[in-house]
């Protein structure tokens, strides 16, 4: 047997120390769930079922034709759009997030006749009807869209954050994007410009498990997502997503982190959405048991009833909202299906931005 060639370099020295993990490194403080007065509760409760039934009755008008090309609906992520805004500062904070945007717009009390009549296609729409689910934006409110392009409402937020540090206006840009926007390039340049000039931005990834047909464990090599600012010393924080004052708690830890000229933090939702991808998903990629037992486990609206059963708010009084939303929402679809289409000489109209 021939034998083995004589090494010919060294062995290779023993590295001196493993640097500590990121996730050892300073961050926001442990959050607590919020401590929520039964006022507070109710307004949560308010806000997630608007986005629901709201959801429900689109879902409904694009059944019937009324609502054209992509319609993604939020159903299931309710607590998430709602914990985290209702910590934010509508004056000076803003907001991005992708197509999936209805809720957001809800939850930063966004009139939803005009959301509806966005959606159908009207003039009195938020967009003048011409952008349609995926495409609106309130400068008034500082929601900065609705974005198709996946991941590109990460970039777009940090150079909100960066105009918020250029004015100094205190303002903090919250960008929310999905599990599979979180493997996109862009993510990571944005990431790293955040951190390296400490911009005031919280990244918020809703992990709702899906990103399409595809599911975050067959497309994500690490799918603790939180963790994927790591390498840029972002801290990340992992919160449930289905408890409205989990989210909210977890806000305001993130917040006083960045409020404090601290740099990004990164937020991992964990959510789930219980209808297909847009309306025209057959959704064959996972079971209705599935999604069924999530419903039945973890809904964020049952949830939330059950605390509020707790801080004494009666059956009533729940049903009595129940029913102000329903009537909210069929407003909202009368005026959307009654409104008129935007006249024809606005075709070429709001194409160019020619002032900025
Ligand atoms: C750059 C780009 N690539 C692909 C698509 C097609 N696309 C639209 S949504 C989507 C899935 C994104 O999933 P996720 O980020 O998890 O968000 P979710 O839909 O779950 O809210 C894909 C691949 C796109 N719109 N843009
Ligand atoms: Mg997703």
């Amino acid at each position: 047997m021939a034998k083995a060639p004589a090494r010919k370099t060294a062995a290779p020295k023993k590295v001196a120390a493993t640097p500590a993990p990121a996730s050892n490194r300073e961050g926001p403080r442990d959050p607590v769930p919020y401590d929520a007065t039964p006022q507070e509760l109710e307004k949560f409760y308010r806000d997630m079922l608007l986005i629901r039934r709201f959801e429900e009755k689109a879902g409904q008008l694009y059944g019937l034709g009324l609502i054209g090309g992509f319609c993604h609906l939020y159903i299931g992520q309710e607590a998430v759009a709602v914990g985290l805004q209702s910590a934010l500062d509508g004056d000076k904070d803003s907001v991005i997030t992708g197509y999936r945007d209805h809720g957001h717009m809800l939850a930063y009390g966004i009139d939803p006749k005009v959301i509806m009549a966005e959606l159908t296609g009207r003039a009195a729409g938020i967009s003048k009807g011409k952008g349609g689910s995926m495409h609106m934006f309130s400068v008034e409110h500082k929601f900065y869209g609705g974005h198709g392009i996946v991941g590109a409402q990460v970039s777009l937020g940090t150079g909100l954050a960066f105009a918020h540090k250029y004015r100094g206006d205190g303002g903090v840009a919250m960008a929310y994007f999905g599990d599979g926007a979180a493997n996109q390039g862009q993510v990571y340049e944005s990431f790293n410009m955040a951190e390296l000039w400490k911009l005031p931005i919280i990244f918020v990834i809703e992990n709702n498990q899906y990103a399409m047909g595809t599911s975050v464990n067959r497309a994500s090599a690490e799918d603790q997502l939180y963790r994927r600012g790591e390498s840029f010393r972002i801290p990340g924080m992992q919160v449930d997503g289905m408890d409205v004052l989990a989210v909210r708690g977890a806000a305001e830890a993130a917040l006083e982190w960045v409020r404090a000229g601290r740099g990004p933090v990164l937020m991992e939702l964990k959510t789930y959405r219980y209808r297909g991808h847009s309306m025209s998903d057959p959704a064959k990629y996972r079971s209705r048991e599935e999604v069924q037992a999530v419903r039945d486990k973890s809904d964020a609206i049952e949830h939330l009833k059950k605390l509020m059963e707790g801080a004494g708010i009666g059956e009533d009084r729940i049903k009595d909202i129940d029913k102000e939303i329903r009537a909210i929402v069929a407003e909202s679809a009368d005026f959307a299906e009654s409104a008129p289409e935007p006249d024809l000489s606005e075709l070429y109209t709001d194409v160019l931005v020619e002032q900025y």
